[in-house]
C-alpha cells in the first residue's frame, strides 16, 4: 500500500480510536485509493488526505421537545459537513436511538464519495439524532421536528447545505422540518431540503429513486456478466423505503423479490413482492414504525421464520442488504459464500464490515458497492435541487430517464476507473476511485485550507 495513504489511515485508527464505523470507513475508502496516490505526489504535499479525513465543520445540538403528557425529552442533534469542495453540502437526516458522532462521521464521509460519483455538483454531509420515532404520536414527532430545525436552521440553505430524510425520516418528517424552517426565515427557499411533498416542491420519483437506482446499476452488471435481470429472484433484507423501491422496480424488469427481513425476522414469498397490494402493504407497515414481518406473512399466506436471518438461501439469485450498516459480518459472509449465490448487490450504506468484505471479495462473488449502488437516491435530491432553483417540475419520465442515464454512467466510470489502474473487473476499487478523484482534484486546485 502507499507509504502515505498507510500512515494517515493509522492516524486516523489512533486519533479516532473510539468511532468505530468512522474509521472502517476511511480505512476503507482510503485503501482502496492507494494506486492514486501513488500516481499523484502533489496530493502529498499538498495534505489532500489529512485534509479528507477531517470534517470542515461538525457539530451537535440539544434538542427539547414535550411529549403528549408535558413530559419534556432532551437529544442530542447533529450536522456533520463533512466536505464541501464540489457543491453545498448535501446528506440525509438519520433519527435513530443508535445515531452518534461515529454514525454520522461515517455516512458524512462516505456521503462525499458517492455524492461526487454521482457526477452532480453536491458535497457530501450527513445529520441526525438518537431519537426514536417508535411509538411516538404525530404530534411528538411534529414537536420534535420543529425543535430540531429551530437549532439547525441558521446553518443550511439552498447554496449551503441541504439535508434529506434517511432513516426514521421520511417524506412526513421532511415536511415538519421544511414547515419550521419556512416560518423562521420567512422565506419560500425549498432548495433547503430534499425529499419534500409534491405539493412544495418534491421531486417525481424520488421516494422510488433509491431502490430504482439499485436495479438499474444491477442491471448493468448483469448484462456485463451476459445474464439478464428477468426471472431474477433477489432476496433482501429490510424492508424500509429502499427496499420497497428495489421491490417495485425488481418486478417491473420482470424479477422479484422473494425474501425480505425485519430486524429480528424474515419472510419468504416465493411468488414474489410483486403485486400492488403487497408493495402497497409493505409501505404500510413502515408507515407505522412496524419492525416485524408477522402481519405480511399472515396477509399473504407465507413462511415467516422469528429471530433468524436468511443469509445462506440458495433459491435466489441475488443478495440486496438493504437495512442498515455492518449487518454482514463474517459469519453472514461465510454463509454467503457457501449458498452459492453469484451476486451480492449492497444497497444501504456501508452493509459489509471490512473483514466480511475482503472475504467476500477472495471468494469470486460479484460485488457491486453500496457507494455506487444507493447513489440514484441522492442523485434524484439533486434534481429535486435543480427544479426547485429553476421553479419548475419535472415529468415522472424526465426525473426516471436521468435516473436510469445515471446510474448507468456511474457503473461506467468505476469501471473505467478501475481499468485506467490495472484493477480489472472492480467496481469497488472503481467507484471510491472515481469518487475520491473528484473530490480530491477540486480540493488541490482550491488551494490549501
Ligand atoms: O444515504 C443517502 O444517500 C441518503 N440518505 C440520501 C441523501 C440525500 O440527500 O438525498
Amino acid at each position: 500500500m502507499n507509504a502515505y495513504v498507510e500512515r494517515v489511515i493509522s492516524e486516523v485508527k489512533e486519533k479516532y480510536k473510539d468511532q468505530k464505523e468512522f474509521v472502517q470507513t476511511v480505512e476503507e475508502v482510503l485503501s482502496s485509493v492507494s494506486p492514486v496516490l501513488d500516481r499523484h505526489p502533489e496530493y502529498e504535499t499538498a495534505g489532500i488526505l489529512e485534509r479528507m479525513v477531517e470534517p470542515e465543520r461538525m457539530f451537535s445540538f440539544r434538542v427539547v421537545w414535550t411529549d403528549d403528557a408535558g413530559v419534556p425529552h432532551t437529544n442530542v442533534g447533529y450536522r456533520c459537513q463533512f466536505n464541501g469542495a464540489i457543491g453545498p453540502y448535501k446528506g440525509g437526516l438519520r433519527f435513530q436511538k443508535n445515531v452518534n458522532e461515529s454514525i454520522i462521521k461515517f455516512l458524512a464521509f462516505e456521503q462525499t464519495y458517492k455524492n461526487a460519483l454521482t457526477g452532480l455538483p453536491i458535497g457530501g454531509g450527513k445529520g441526525g439524532s438518537d431519537f426514536d420515532p417508535a411509538g411516538r404520536s404525530e404530534a411528538e414527532i411534529m414537536r420534535f421536528c420543529q425543535s430540531y430545525m429551530t437549532a439547525l436552521y441558521r446553518y443550511i440553505g439552498p447554496d449551503q447545505d441541504v439535508p434529506a430524510g434517511d432513516m426514521g425520516v421520511g417524506g412526513k418528517e421532511i415536511g415538519y422540518l421544511f414547515g419550521q424552517y419556512r416560518r423562521l426565515r420567512g422565506d419560500f427557499k425549498n432548495g433547503v431540503l430534499t425529499g419534500k411533498g409534491l405539493t412544495y416542491g418534491g421531486s417525481l420519483i424520488r421516494p422510488e429513486a433509491t431502490g430504482y437506482g439499485a436495479i438499474y446499476y444491477l442491471n448493468e452488471v448483469l448484462h456485463q456478466q451476459g445474464d439478464t435481470i428477468r426471472g431474477k429472484k433477489i432476496a433482501v433484507t429490510g424492508f424500509g423505503n429502499v427496499a420497497w423501491g428495489v421491490m417495485k422496480k425488481a418486478s417491473q424488469l420482470g424479477a422479484r423479490v422473494t425474501y425480505m427481513s425485519g430486524p429480528n425476522c424474515y419472510v419468504k414469498d416465493p411468488e414474489g413482492i410483486i403485486t400492488k397490494e403487497k408493495l402497497d402493504f409493505v409501505l404500510e407497515l413502515r408507515r407505522r414504525n412496524e419492525t416485524d414481518l408477522k402481519a405480511y406473512a399472515d396477509r399473504f399466506g407465507c413462511e415467516y421464520h422469528a429471530g433468524e436471518k436468511f443469509w445462506g438461501v440458495n433459491d435466489v439469485d441475488i443478495y440486496m442488504p438493504c437495512a442498515t450498516q455492518n449487518e454482514v459480518g463474517p459469519e453472514e459472509a461465510k454463509k454467503i459464500v457457501e449458498s452459492g449465490v453469484r451476486y451480492y448487490i449492497e444497497v444501504s450504506n456501508m452493509p459489509t464490515t471490512n473483514e466480511a468484505l475482503s472475504y467476500l471479495r477472495r471468494s469470486g462473488i460479484i460485488i457491486a458497492p453500496s457507494k455506487a449502488v444507493n447513489a440514484g437516491g441522492v442523485g434524484v435530491s439533486s434534481l429535486e435541487m435543480s427544479q426547485n432553483s429553476e421553479r419548475l417540475m419535472w415529468t415522472e419520465e424526465e426525473v426516471e430517464e436521468r435516473l436510469r442515464s445515471m446510474m448507468v454512467n456511474i457503473y461506467r466510470v468505476s469501471l473505467e476507473a478501475a481499468q485506467k489502474y490495472g484493477l480489472g473487473y472492480d467496481l469497488i476499487s472503481g467507484a471510491n476511485i472515481a469518487g475520491f478523484e473528484k473530490v480530491a482534484q477540486a480540493m488541490y486546485e482550491q488551494g490549501i485550507f
